[in-house]
């Protein structure tokens, strides 16, 4: 138990981590103090001269979390990026100290609808798409999560009326979300973070608290395909909708999307719907996916099927996914640095024509399979170029089959992939990996590429 007096009228918080959520939540309890006494700890293991503390009262340790501890505390608060099983969170949590995040406060202290997005890959984009359609419907919306924007901001500045639409990571997930969704998408599920989780089954579970949050209300989208998600709809307690490439033979399924070639067919209460997509820019069949993810989550909303066909329309692509950068001599580049793991890479590759791609992969691994690329790379590639942290990993499981380079710098991979490249060929960059043992983050990665390409 925690040994904070009983009779004392402050709240005593502590937030791990003053990265974006981090600060963001201990602005929110900042403004709470205009109402309530609170004394706000926050830990990280940086520094403090490498943070600009935004309030004189807020007490800031950094440096390493060895011989720390939060307890006593009212109620600790741990960013994403701070796996729960650190002896500081297990010891708290032995102490009976309540475990948050900023997710798990910000959808307790709202009212307003919410739909929650996750899966491996695809939420930034499918995010991106509900976010643009019930735009075009009218309706306020509201964007946050993993895609970028604390859940916490929106205490700060609250927005009458509107959805939410959040982007949910595996990490923001660990604490089982304390209300129902509206509507929750459940993206395919493929391998990655196994570095922060001791196997792929850890990594659904926190995925499948989506689902243990959901009720008979809440509508869940359901990646047909994926054998992982589709294997908990026989659990899930509200409305199934559903898109597959397959058929439409999907009983309890009470609105489908199939995906065939350039449209979708929208099966809703008996009805059939033709969406055309031959307007619709983004690469792969991913996208396509990605895309009748949204168009089921849409309706569920009410959005019309007008205002998702000017989506279809008008949604030029996300940044970092599939980007098309420039053609240079006859050679495409596209910029994939968001492929950070062997799931998103392999979609990549699976966007464009057998052994004319030149791969840049490599970086940060996350205790990846990278076998799960092998039968790809020897169809699809021509060249591959290694770099990162991962090279000599990815070199043992896919150096034999296509013509490999293993590069010291990220300048160096650009050049050599430029040089080996011929008319028709494709340069992409689709890392497999994470970003940080050579950038800040994947955008970082990705503006560098692209810099690197428009100066050949
Ligand atoms: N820190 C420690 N000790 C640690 C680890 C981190 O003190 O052991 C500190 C760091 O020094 C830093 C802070 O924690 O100061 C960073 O916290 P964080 O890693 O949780 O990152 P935030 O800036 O709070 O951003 C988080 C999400 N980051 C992660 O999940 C790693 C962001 O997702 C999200 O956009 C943001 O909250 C707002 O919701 C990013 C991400 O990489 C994009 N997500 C992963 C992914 O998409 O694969 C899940």
């Amino acid at each position: 138990m925690t040994v904070i007096p009983e009779n004392r009228t402050e709240l005593h918080v502590t937030i791990l981590g003053f990265g974006d959520s981090g600060q963001a939540l201990a602005r929110y309890f900042c403004q709470q103090r205009k109402k309530t006494s609170i004394t706000i700890r926050v830990l990280d293991t940086k520094p403090r001269e490498q943070f600009e503390v935004i309030d004189p009262l807020i007490q800031f340790e950094g440096g390493p979390f060895e011989g720390k501890t939060c307890v006593p505390t009212d109620r600790l608060f741990v960013s994403p990026g701070i796996p729960l099983s650190i002896p500081l969170v297990v010891e708290a949590r032995a102490a009976g100290i309540p475990i948050s995040s900023d997710f798990d406060l910000g959808l307790e202290k709202t009212r307003e609808p919410y739909i929650a997005i996750t899966g491996t890959n695809g939420k930034t984009t499918t995010t991106s798409l509900i976010k643009y359609c019930l735009e075009a419907n009218g309706t306020k919306v509201w964007v946050g999560g993993n895609i970028g924007t604390p859940l916490a901001e929106f205490l700060i500045k609250p927005q009458k009326g509107a959805t939410l639409i959040l982007e949910a990571s595996s990490f923001q997930l660990e604490i089982v979300p304390v209300r129902p969704p509206k509507v929750a998408v459940f993206l395919p599920i493929e391998e990655d973070h196994l570095d922060r989780y001791e196997n792929f089954e850890a990594y659904q579970a926190a995925k499948k608290n989506l689902m243990l949050a959901s009720d008979k209300k809440t509508i869940g989208v359901f990646a047909l395909d994926c054998p992982i998600v589709s294997s908990w709809i026989a659990q899930f307690p509200g409305h199934v909708f559903g898109f597959t490439h397959g058929s439409d033979e999907y009983p309890g399924v009470e609105f489908l999307v199939q995906i065939i070639d350039k449209s979708l067919v929208l099966w809703e209460k008996g009805k059939k719907v033709i969406l055309d997509l031959s307007h619709y820019r983004p690469f792969g069949e991913h996208n396509k996916e990605n895309l009748a993810a949204a168009v089921c989550a849409a309706r569920a909303c009410g959005a019309s099927l007008s205002a998702c066909e000017k989506v279809i329309a008008e949604f030029p692509g996300l940044p970092h996914r599939l980007e098309f950068v420039r053609k240079k001599e006859g050679v495409y580049f596209i910029n994939d640095s968001k492929g950070t793991n062997p799931g998103s890479t392999i979609r990549a590759l699976q966007s464009f024509p057998h052994n004319q791609i030149i791969l840049i992969a490599g970086g940060k691994d996350k205790g990846s399979d990278f076998s799960l690329l092998a039968s790809l790379v020897s169809t699809r590639c021509k060249v591959l170029v290694l770099l990162g942290e991962a090279k000599e990993k990815m070199n043992r499981a896919l150096g034999d089959l296509a013509e490999t380079y293993v590069v010291g710098t990220f300048k160096e991979a650009v050049l050599l992939a430029y040089q080996k490249s011929r008319r028709g060929d494709i340069v992409l960059l689709s890392p497999g990996c994470a970003s940080f043992d050579m950038f800040r983050n994947y955008e970082e990665r990705g503006e560098c590429f692209k810099k690197l390409v428009a100066e050949l």
